[in-house]
């Protein structure tokens, strides 16, 4: 299984994010839907089904949610664009490193070497597209504290990946 631990986001920060990702240019960018939007903290990448049972409690310590706040939309990589993304500021690394680290000492995750930079995706390039130099749009910073932590299956598809959930643990807001 491809499995992911995300935190998810609430309603109104999935609805600015989907109009954003409609707004940009339809022929260049395939907007995410808004169930799939979320802000990875862990990709485990492919893992035996068994390893649920050890990834589950490292998600379910989590309770409480930061406070954290919409920043600048970027074009990632930034010479040569693969994806639309809004950065995320605020508190978000001390939640980030506890998974992280939990799921290593379960012996199920390799902690990336490169920096935490929170961000949601919100647009993927379309195929034999000509990345875009500059983020086609801006957006207005909206506040808000993310209402759980998901471990993820992720499917591929022909048409891009959806996301399954499989342990959720709500945040105290
Ligand atoms: P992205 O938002 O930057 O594309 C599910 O694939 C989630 O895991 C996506 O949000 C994706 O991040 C993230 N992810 C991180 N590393 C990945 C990798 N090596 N392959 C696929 N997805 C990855």
């Amino acid at each position: 299984m491809r499995l992911f631990v995300a935190l998810d986001l609430p309603e109104d920060v999935r609805d600015a994010l989907t109009a954003a990702g409609q707004a940009a240019d339809p022929e260049v960018w395939r907007p995410v839907k808004p169930e799939s939007l979320h802000i990875t903290l862990a990709f485990l990448g492919e893992r035996p089904e068994e390893d649920v049972e050890a990834i589950a409690p490292v998600v379910l310590a989590e309770s409480v949610a930061p406070r954290l706040e919409l920043g600048d939309v970027l074009l990632l990589p930034p010479r040569r664009a693969r994806v639309l993304t809004v950065e995320i500021h605020g508190p978000l690394g001390d939640l980030q490193a506890r998974v992280s680290a939990g799921l290593e000492a379960a012996g199920v995750y390799t902690p990336e070497t490169r920096p935490f930079r929170a961000h949601v995706t919100i647009a993927r390039l379309r195929p034999r597209v000509r990345p875009p130099r500059e983020a086609p749009l801006a957006l207005a910073p909206i506040a808000f504290a993310g209402p759980s932590v998901t471990l993820y299956v992720s499917r591929l598809h022909q048409h891009g990946a959806t996301y399954q959930p499989l342990v959720k643990a709500p945040l105290a807001q």
